[in-house]
C-alpha cells in the first residue's frame, strides 16, 4: 500500500502556504493510522518549480521550500520508526534549465562537451530558423527552443519534451548515467527505500531524431508509434539502474511507464529492469463494468508476461481525481468508493493519491490562479493539472482548513471542503475516510486477501464479481440492485439491504 504525498499540497509546516516535509512529519500519525506501507513523495529536490519540482536543478539536495535536507532526514527517520518506507521521485529524462550543467552548456557554445550532455542541434532551413524536427512538447508547443549563443547570435536549438525549462538529457553520453548513479546512491545511502522513476519510458532518443508521423493531440499523452518515447535502448539504461539498486537489498523501483502495448510495457519489468511499473488502464477506464473488467484483465495479463506484481491506481497528480472522472457530486463519490474496494481487492501494489481517502473531487479553479505550465504552453486550451493538486483540508470550518497557518495557500481551497476535512470525517463513521480506514485495515489484517489469481464469477452485464483467494468482490455499475453471492458481507461502499447491492456500489464478501 503506497500513499502518494504531493508535498506542495499535503500539509504546510512553516506557514508559507505551500506544503513541506515538516508538514508530512507532523501528519505521520495520520498516515500510520491509515495503515500504509510506504509514502511516495513527489519531487522535493532543488527546483525553480516551473513544473513543481519535476524541473530539478540539484538532484542531490532538498529544496528550501520543502525544508531542506534536514527536513527530509527527519522524515526518513520518523517514518522508519513507524515502519513506513519512503520512496522518492527521480527525474532522469531531463533537468531544470537552472541546473549548472545546462547553464554551462549555454555558456560554452556549439560543439562543446558541455552541450553534449543535452540534445542541442542546429536548426533547419535558411539561417537555421526552423526547429531540428517536428516534435511537440507534452505540455504544448514545439519541443525545441532556440538559444542565443555567447556571441549574441541566434544559435542552436535544444530539445525539451516537457516545459521549456526542462531540457532533455543526452543519455548517449556516459556522464549522464554516471551522475544519475551518484544521485541514486546518494539517497539510498541516506536511507531512502526506493524510487519512483519519472518518465521511465523516456530518456533514450531514436538515432537521427526522425519526425513524428502523427501530430494529433498529444498534449499530456502519447501513443506507441511516438518516436519521443519507448525507444528500445531505454532498456539498457534500466539494466544499469538495476545494477545499482541491487546493491541495496529491499530497495524498490517503480517506473512511470506510459506504454500501451502489454508486451512492450512488460519489457520494463524483466528481472534485470524495474521492480514495478505503473499501469494506468484502471485510471483510464470509465465507470462501466465491461471497461473496468477489461482494464483489470489487461493489467493482470501485462504483469503476468514477466511475473511482476501488478500495480493499481485510480488517481495521481497528473491524471486527476476519480470522483470527478466518475461524474462528480454524490454519484462520483459513490463510484469512487466502490472503485476503492475493487482496487484494494486486487493482488499486487495499490497506490492511494493523497486526498483520495477523503473523497476529494477536482476543483474548478479560476484562470488567474492556474500554475501548471500546460495552461500557458497550450495557448490556454488545456487547463492542466492544478485542479487535482489543491491542498488537503485537515480541520476547521474555513479555508485553509488546518493545511497552513496562512490563508494564502498556493492554490485556493473551496469553502465546500469544510464538509470533507479529516477532522470531520474521523468523527463520522459513515464518512469516506472511515470507510477507507476500514478497507485498508481489512486488507492488511484478513487472511482472505491473499493469492495472485483473480477468478471471474458469473454476473449480469452491468456488474463484476471476482474472487481472489478467500475474498469475493462485487461491483454494481448499473441501476438495478445486484443480488450478492450467498456469503458473509465484510464491507460495502453503500448499504446492502436483503443481500442486494445498490447501483454505483461495491462489496467485499468472504
Ligand atoms: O509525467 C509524465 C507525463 O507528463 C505524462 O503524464 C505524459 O502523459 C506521458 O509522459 C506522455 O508519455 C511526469 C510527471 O508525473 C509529471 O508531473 C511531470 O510534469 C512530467 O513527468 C515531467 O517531468
Amino acid at each position: 500500500m503506497f500513499y502518494q504525498v504531493y508535498p506542495r499540497s499535503f500539509a504546510d509546516g512553516n506557514g508559507d502556504g505551500v506544503g513541506d516535509l515538516d508538514g508530512v512529519v507532523a501528519r505521520l500519525d495520520y498516515l500510520e493510522m491509515l495503515g500504509i506501507d510506504a509514502i511516495w513523495l513527489n519531487p522535493v529536490t532543488v527546483s525553480p518549480m516551473a513544473d513543481h519540482g519535476y524541473d530539478v536543478a540539484d538532484p542531490r539536495d532538498v529544496d528550501p521550500l520543502f525544508g531542506g535536507m534536514a527536513a527530509l532526514e527527519q522524515l526518513i527517520a520518523a517514518a522508519h520508526r513507524r515502519g513506513i518506507k519512503i520512496v522518492m521521485d527521480v527525474v532522469p529524462n531531463h533537468t531544470s534549465s537552472a541546473h549548472p550543467w545546462f547553464q554551462a552548456a549555454l555558456a560554452a557554445g556549439p560543439g562543446s562537451a558541455a552541450r553534449e550532455r543535452y540534445i542541442f542541434r542546429d536548426g533547419r532551413g535558411p539561417g537555421g530558423h526552423q526547429p531540428p524536427n517536428n516534435w511537440v512538447s507534452v505540455f504544448g508547443g514545439p519541443a525545441w527552443s532556440r538559444v542565443v549563443e555567447p556571441d549574441g547570435a541566434p544559435g542552436q536549438w535544444y530539445l525539451h519534451l516537457f516545459d521549456i525549462e526542462q531540457p532533455d538529457l543526452n543519455w548517449d553520453n556516459p556522464e549522464v548515467f554516471a551522475d544519475f548513479e551518484k544521485t541514486l546512491r546518494f539517497w539510498l545511502d541516506r536511507g531512502v527505500d526506493g524510487f519512483r522513476i519519472d518518465v521511465a519510458h523516456g530518456m533514450a532518443k531514436p538515432p537521427g531524431l526522425p519526425d513524428m508521423t502523427s501530430l494529433d493531440n498529444r498534449l499530456l499523452r502519447d501513443k506507441d508509434d511516438d518516436p519521443r518515447f519507448n525507444q528500445p535502448h531505454v532498456h539498457a539504461i534500466h539494466r544499469e539502474i538495476r545494477r545499482v539498486i541491487d546493491d541495496y537489498p529491499g530497495a524498490v523501483t517503480i517506473g512511470e511507464v506510459w506504454v500501451h502495448d502489454n508486451a512492450r510495457w512488460a519489457e520494463y519489468l524483466r528481472p534485470d529492469e524495474l521492480h514495478l511499473a505503473f499501469n494506468f488502464r484502471l485510471a483510464q477506464a470509465g465507470f462501466d463494468a465491461a471497461e473496468i473488467g477489461e482494464a483489470i484483465e489487461n493489467t493482470l495479463a501485462a504483469a503476468a508476461i514477466v511475473g511482476a506484481p501488478p500495480t493499481w491506481a485510480l488517481a495521481n497528480h497528473d491524471v486527476g481525481r476519480e470522483v470527478t472522472r466518475y461524474g462528480d457530486g454524490e454519484v462520483g463519490l459513490a463510484r469512487a468508493r466502490a472503485m476503492a474496494l475493487v482496487m484494494l481487492a486486487l493482488p499486487g501494489a495499490a497506490f492511494v493519491y493523497n486526498g483520495q481517502e477523503l473523497g476529494l473531487p477536482d476543483v474548478q479553479l479560476p484562470d488567474e490562479v492556474l500554475q501548471d505550465p500546460t495552461w500557458e504552453r497550450s495557448g490556454h486550451t488545456e487547463r492542466g493539472r492544478d485542479g487535482c493538486r489543491v491542498p488537503l483540508p485537515w480541520s476547521g470550518a474555513a479555508a485553509p482548513f488546518g493545511f497552513s497557518s496562512s490563508a494564502d495557500t498556493w492554490l485556493p481551497m473551496p469553502p465546500q471542503w469544510a464538509a470533507l476535512t479529516v477532522e470531520r470525517q474521523l468523527s463520522d463513521p459513515g464518512s469516506t475516510l472511515s470507510f477507507f480506514r476500514r478497507a485498508l485495515q481489512l486488507r492488511r489484517a484478513r487472511a482472505e486477501f491473499a493469492g495472485e489469481r483473480v477468478e471471474w464469477l458469473a454476473a449480469p452485464g452491468d456488474a463484476l464479481i471476482f474472487r481472489r483467494g478467500g475474498l469475493v468482490c462485487a461491483l454494481n455499475t448499473g441501476e438495478p440492485a445486484l443480488r450478492l453471492p450467498d456469503r458473509q458481507l465484510l464491507l460495502a461502499s453503500a448499504p446492502v439491504v436483503d443481500g442486494r447491492l445498490p447501483g454505483n456500489a461495491a462489496a467485499w464478501l468472504v
